[in-house]
């Protein structure tokens, strides 16, 4: 049997040539495909002079860095589980990834390492390591001396190769469980389908801590042995002085939104441009008519999530037609559904289930929400509302699921409003988003107060600032002497939606 480990699938492409450049990192700092194997083989040695093992779980929550990449690619090597965590994530968020993941490695920022060490320790963690955002910290100072492991652990394809952490609706995050061969055959699918090159040269300023930066972006350069403009952050003067230099970007509508906004942003900087991706939230008509007026490239607009990676794509060479997200990847199956499963006929609109090689195989340690997200044919209920025209191409027209995405990051109502109802003086709220120019949506929060302590916008905003991520945090507070209700006693969140629709115009 071969070794499905997806380190080795990536190691077979990497470029012979030694200057091949993988991370071109725009502060400086560069990574070449040659460094690879030596400097991801010691931070594998490392991992397991800490007693990682196959299946051991790895957390990281740290800026995007080189290093940071590295470890990603160390711990596939290992056969350990790696598990991102957005920045943005406060201690009392982390607790809970390490207490449900109970990682046998967390890896935090230099800054937070004094804040977190100790709920790691309560966490049962063994080692805590700092990486900072030019990979200086303890786990690059424990490295000298280290030799290089070369070895790449024996996986079989069902065996986990990462956790990624998604909002559930009851407030709990759930960890999707991503195997190798999701993985591979995702990477694999999207690379032939976007017609990826060797010669591509890749823009980079999408977070690693999720599906779309890490593996998307990440596993087509790797496979194609490209070169990534690599960027700390969206920053659009930056990426607008570096579109030059690129062949492909990908990107959350918010990039694209705001490369609109600026007026030296040109046909002329596109023009070595081959392809713009764009994921992760619907993208407006709008924006794709005048992305296309000003540059003359169409943006080809998939969707995916964390359980699938990606699983609708329009086409490169077909029509790329705004407000539809393409058809069904190679390989993933698509069926518009009633509420029993059942396939409604083309053009009606349903809950959009899926089936292939890149679906997750369950949440980690939750077998009952697993269990209640799969029909017991084994296709995954996606959540999304859907309609599939006669051609099999698909719209995603709104979500079955309580969920707001604002910039591409998503926002679960019921975890806010858990944490407003905690507060004194709260006899209830209701979260809700609504129509953002710069976010796609912007997070609102309406709270009825009980009387019994003072309650205000400014109270709520204070009192959620370090409970929850900054992009989780709702950007207006509405006070109100109730909520409306439909006849069964349900918030109508349909009519708030309606009330506030105007407020971030
Ligand atoms: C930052 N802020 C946000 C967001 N980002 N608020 C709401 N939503 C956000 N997404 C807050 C900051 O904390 C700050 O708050 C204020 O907004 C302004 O920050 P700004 O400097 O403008 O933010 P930024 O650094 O420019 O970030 C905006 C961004 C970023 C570039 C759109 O959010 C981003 O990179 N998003 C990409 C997310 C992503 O990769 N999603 C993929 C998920 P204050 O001033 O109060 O401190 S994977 C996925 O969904 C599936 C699989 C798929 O299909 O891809
Ligand atoms: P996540 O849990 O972060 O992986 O987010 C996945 C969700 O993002 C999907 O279930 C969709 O609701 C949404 N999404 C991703 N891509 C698109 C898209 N192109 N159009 C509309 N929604 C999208």
């Amino acid at each position: 049997m071969s070794n499905a480990n997806l380190y080795a699938l990536f190691l077979e492409r990497f470029p012979d040539d030694p200057s091949a450049l993988f991370l071109d990192d725009v502060g400086g700092r560069r990574l070449y495909y040659s460094e690879i194997p030596r400097r991801s083989g010691q931070i594998h040695a490392l991992l397991h002079q800490l007693g990682v093992e196959k299946g051991d779980r790895v957390v990281v929550q740290v800026d995007k860095s080189i290093e940071a990449v590295l470890l990603y690619l160390a711990c596939l090597r290992a056969g350990a589980i790696y598990i991102p965590l957005n920045t943005a994530y406060t201690p009392n968020e982390v607790a809970y990834f390490l207490q449900d993941s109970t990682p046998r490695v967390f890896v935090c920022t230099p800054q937070n390492k004094a804040a977190l060490a100790p709920i790691a320790a309560k966490a049962g963690v063994s080692a805590v390591l700092s990486l900072g955002a030019s990979g200086e910290g303890e786990l690059t100072d424990a490295l000298a001396g280290v030799a290089a492991s070369e070895q790449i652990v024996e996986v079989a394809a069902d065996e986990l190769a990462a956790i990624l952490y998604t909002s559930g609706t009851t407030g709990r995050s759930k960890g999707a469980m991503l195997s190798h061969a999701n993985l591979a055959s995702n990477a694999q699918v999207l690379f032939d389908y976007w017609h990826w090159r060797s010669d591509d040269v890749l823009l980079h300023a999408l977070p690693i801590f999720h599906v779309h930066g890490l593996f998307v972006a990440l596993h087509c350069a790797l496979l194609g042995g490209s070169r990534v403009i690599f960027m700390a952050r969206f920053d659009v003067g930056k990426v607008i002085a570096k579109l030059p230099e690129a062949s492909v970007m990908m990107g959350v509508p918010t990039f694209y939104t705001r490369l609109l906004e600026r007026p030296d942003f040109t046909r002329e900087t596109c023009a070595g441009m081959r392809l713009f991706i764009s994921g992760s939230a619907p993208l407006l008509a709008e924006t794709h008519r005048e992305f296309e007026a000003r540059t003359g490239h169409r943006i080809l607009e998939r969707y995916g999530m964390t359980e699938a990676g990606m699983i609708t794509s329009n086409p490169y060479d077909g029509e790329r037609i705004a407000g539809t997200v393409g058809f069904a990847l190679p390989g993933v199956n698509a069926r518009v559904a009633d509420e029993h499963g059942r396939e409604v006929p083309r053009g009606e609109t349903g809950v959009l289930e899926i089936s292939g090689p890149n679906v997750f195989s369950g949440y980690w340690q939750m077998p009952d929400k697993t269990a209640e997200e799969f029909r017991s044919d084994g296709w995954f209920i996606t959540g999304d509302i859907a309609s599939m025209a006669g051609d099999g191409r698909v719209t995603i027209v709104g979500r079955a699921k309580d969920l707001i995405i604002s910039g591409g990051f998503n926002v679960y109502p019921k975890e806010i409003e858990a944490q407003i109802d905690e507060l004194p003086g709260v006899r209830e709220s209701a979260v809700i988003g609504v129509p953002h120019p710069d976010f796609g949506e912007g997070v609102v929060a309406v709270v009825v107060p009980d009387g019994s302590a003072g309650v205000s916008e400014e109270s709520v905003v204070a009192a959620l600032r370090d409970r929850l991520a900054r992009f989780k945090q709702p950007k207006r507070v509405f006070i109100a002497s109730e909520l409306p209700r439909n006849t069964m006693g349900k918030v109508q969140k349909n009519v708030l939606r309606d009330s506030y629709q105007d407020i971030f115009a």
